[in-house]
């Protein structure tokens, strides 16, 4: 397997810059301008959102566990939360972690805020390291991206969303090495993990798309750039797949949607970042990005628990 550091690292930064982007009146002008520019200077940091806070707690909790240990990740949300509840969490997963911490077990607490569970895309938005943990086995992915997305988002629609997003950072991870990457065989592979009739519908409305155009009205109306699930992580897929060439083409894209833009774009920059690794994205705006060391380590010993080589990373303070 070729560049697997880069392509790590490029799928934790991806994350964090689309969620950054997405949420920076910056990023948003930029996207609405349409002008695909690497070297566009941000103006000041780019703070990241609930997107990357949470995808930072699934990469920690893998790495001290080696593995999926979804107590200890239940746990991890709830103590970041605790730490940084600034981040603008959608409104389910606080409820979550205030009955957590009144002892309520989050098997109960995820049903009781949402009766059914939530189909929200915060499991989604948070599965990238699950997808690089996972991504030389789906079934697995599929097994531990449904186990880690209950903790907050039960519903079968929040896990499916999960699952097809940490399955795009998968392939996308395996494709990038050389060959070309086939649009039909990556969403031929999605739709072998998908079983809602929403998302099997809009896997096949990605599919047209890409041959009709990537028009955002279009894209919007049929894929959807909501909060929930089923209205991003495949607009998400699409992003990434027309434009699979250019990162910045990708997120200002997936930004551009408008909507939950931070989310879409976050869910598209881990995708886009895995494809193409960390060395292809823009310098000027990784300058800006907070906490792009720390992203940088957590993918690196993301990358050695799954081997189970060199030193463990314990969680920075
Ligand atoms: N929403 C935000 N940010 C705005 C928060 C602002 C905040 N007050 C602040 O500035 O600090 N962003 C984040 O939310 C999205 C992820 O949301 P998540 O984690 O999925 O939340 P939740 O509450 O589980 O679901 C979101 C909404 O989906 C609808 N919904 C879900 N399940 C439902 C069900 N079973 N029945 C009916 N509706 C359901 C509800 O409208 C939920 O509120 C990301 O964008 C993240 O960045
Ligand atoms: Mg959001």
């Amino acid at each position: 397997m070729g560049d697997l550091p880069d392509r790590f690292a490029g799928s934790l930064l991806g994350t964090a810059l689309g969620d950054s982007i997405g949420a920076s009146d910056w990023g948003r002008a930029l996207a609405r301008r349409g002008i695909i520019d690497p070297d566009a200077q941000p103006l000041g940091i780019l703070p990241y959102t609930d997107d990357t806070h949470m995808t930072i707690g699934v990469a920690e909790s893998l790495i001290e566990r080696r593995g999926l240990d979804v107590d200890h990740m239940a746990r991890r949300f709830a103590e970041n939360y605790e730490r940084e509840p600034f981040r603008g969490y959608g409104p389910g997963p606080p409820r979550i972690f205030r009955l957590m911490r009144a002892g309520v077990d989050w098997r109960e607490a995820a049903l009781r805020v949402y009766p059914g569970g939530s189909f929200g895309n915060g499991a989604a938005m948070r599965a990238a390291p699950l997808g690089l943990f996972y991504f030389d086995d789906l079934e697995a992915l599929r097994r531990a991206v449904e186990e880690a997305s209950r903790i907050t988002h039960a519903h079968p629609l929040g896990i499916e969303g999960a699952v097809l997003q940490a399955a795009a950072v998968a392939l996308a991870v395996r494709s990038g090495d050389g060959s070309p990457l086939d649009p039909g065989e990556f969403l031929g592979a999605l739709r072998g993990l998908a079983s809602q009739a929403v998302y099997i519908g809009k896997l096949e409305a990605i599919e047209r798309l890409l041959k009709e155009g990537p028009d955002p009205g279009r894209v919007v109306l049929e894929l959807g750039n909501g909060i929930e699930a089923f209205n991003s992580v495949p607009t998400a897929i699409f992003s990434f797949l027309a434009n699979r060439d250019s990162f910045e083409g990708a997120v200002l894209y997936a930004v551009g949607l408008g909507g939950d833009s931070d989310t879409i774009g976050a869910m598209t920059g881990a995708i886009s970042g895995a494809y193409l690794g960390a060395k292809a994205l823009p310098r000027s705006w990784l300058a800006e990005l907070e906490g792009a060391d720390r992203l940088e380590r957590l993918a690196s010993a993301l990358l050695e628990a799954k081997y189970g080589a060199g030193p463990i990373l314990r969680r920075s303070t």
